[in-house]
C-alpha cells in the first residue's frame, strides 16, 4: 500500500504514536530518571537514554577527511534521530530501537553483480580495516551535525562484489520486519525504506559504509549494523540498517521520492540555491548551537564532488 506523507515535519506525534507506543515511552522516561529539556531547538523533549554506550571498534583515523569544525556530542548524534521504522519523533528510535538485535545479520546482494549471494556481516566487513572519518551531516529539516563515523570507503565495499559493467545505479533496502520495527505497522512510508547512488557517486571516494561512530559499534538508533554516509546529500540519502543490495541498468525509486516527488528527488545534493517546495534550504542548525549557520554548496564538499554533475539541472535534478 502506498500513502503519501506530505514531509516528515508535518506527521505529528499524534498522527503516529498509538496509545500503547506512548505508555512505553512514559514509563520508560520515568524509569531513566534523568530528562534533558530545552535544547538549541526550543520545543525537543529528550531523555537520556545514552547509559549503555556500544562496543569500541578499532580504527584508523583518515586525515583526508577531516574537519576542524566542532563536532556534535554523542548525546545528540544518539538521540535526536530520524530512523521512522522506529517512530517519526527524533526521540523515538533511541527508545524504540533499544532491544533491536542487529546480529546475526544477512546482506542479499544481486542483480548486475559477478558475486551475488546472501552474505553475514561478519564477511563483507573486516573489523581490522575501519577506519574514522569526520563528516559533515545535513538533513533535509535543516538541522546538521558533524560525526566521527566509522566505517570503509563504499567502493571497497562494493568493489568485492565485482559489479557489472550494466551496473550503472546501485540500490539499497532496509530491513523489513515490524515485529523488530515497531514503526512500520504504520503506513507513514513505503516499506521497506529503499535509495540509491549512481554508480559514480557511489565509487566516489567520500562515499562511505558506516559500522560505528565515535570508535563505537553504530547505535540501533543509528542504523545498526550498517548504513549509508555521503556527506554532500541531504540525511535520507544515509539509509539504514541494509539488508540487500542491488545493481541495476535502472534508476531506482527511492521511498522519499514514492512519499513526495515534487519535494524529495533522486539526487538530494545537499544545494543552499534550490529551496524545498516548504521551506528555505540557505541556512541550517547545528545540533546543540543557537545561531543558523549558512548551508554550503554540496554540504562543502563542492570541491571534491561538483564535477559528478556537471552540465547537470540541479534545480531539475534535486
Ligand atoms: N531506513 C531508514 N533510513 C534512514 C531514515 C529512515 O527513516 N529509515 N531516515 C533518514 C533521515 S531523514 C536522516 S536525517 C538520517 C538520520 O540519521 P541519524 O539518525 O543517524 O542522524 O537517516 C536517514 N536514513
Ligand atoms: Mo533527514
Amino acid at each position: 500500500m502506498l500513502i503519501k506523507v506530505k514531509n516528515p515535519a508535518d506527521v505529528t506525534e499524534n498522527d503516529v504514536t498509538d496509545a500503547q507506543l506512548f505508555a512505553q515511552r512514559r514509563s520508560f522516561i520515568r524509569a531513566s530518571g534523568q530528562i534533558a529539556l530545552g535544547t538549541a531547538l526550543g520545543t525537543l523533549f529528550t531523555p537520556s537514554i545514552v547509559d549503555a554506550r556500544g562496543q569500541p571498534l578499532k580504527a584508523k583515523k583518515n586525515t583526508r577527511f577531516n574537519t576542524s569544525e566542532t563536532l556534535s556530542s554523542y548525546q545528540d548524534v544518539t538521540s535526536y534521530n530520524n530512523f521512522y521504522e522506529f517512530g517519526t519523533a527524533k526521540e523515538d528510535p533511541a527508545i524504540n530501537a533499544r532491544h533491536f538485535k542487529a546480529q546475526p545479520w544477512t546482506v542479499k546482494v544481486d542483480g548486475a553483480v559477478n558475486k551475488p549471494g546472501n552474505y553475514a556481516f561478519e564477511d563483507i566487513i573486516n573489523l581490522n580495516q575501519l577506519e574514522e572519518r569526520i563528516y559533515r551531516f545535513r538533513c533535509v529539516e535543516a538541522w546538521s551535525m558533524v560525526v566521527p563515523w566509522v566505517g570503509v570507503s563504499l567502493a571497497s565495499f562494493i568493489n568485492q562484489f565485482q559489479p557489472s559493467s550494466k551496473a550503472k545505479y546501485v540500490e539499497f533496502t532496509t530491513l523489513y520486519d515490524p515485529k523488530r520495527m515497531p514503526g512500520q505497522n504504520r503506513a507513514v512510508l513505503n516499506w521497506p525504506y529503499v535509495e540509491g547512488l549512481r554508480m559514480d557517486e557511489a565509487m566516489h571516494p567520500l562515499s562511505m559504509m558506516v559500522v560505528g561512530l565515535y570508535g563505537e559499534v553504530l547505535p540501533n538508533q543509528n542504523g545498526a549494523p550498517l548504513r549509508l554516509m555521503v556527506p554532500w546529500k541531504y540525511g535520507f540519502k544515509n539509509i539504514k540498517s541494509i539488508v540487500r543490495i542491488r545493481f541495476s541498468e535502472h534508476q531506482p525509486k527511492n521511498t522519499w521520492q514514492i512519499a513526495g516527488p515534487k519535494e524529495y528527488g533522486f539526487y538530494a545534493n545537499v544545494n543552499p540555491q534550490v529551496d524545498h517546495p516548504r521551506w528555505s534550504q540557505k541556512r541550517e542548525r547545528r545540533l546543540g548551537e543557537f545561531l543558523k549557520r549558512e548551508t554550503l554548496m554540496f554540504n562543502g564538499y563542492a570541491d571534491e564532488v561538483a564535477s559528478l554533475y556537471q552540465g547537470m539541472d540541479l534545480r531539475k535534478n534535486f
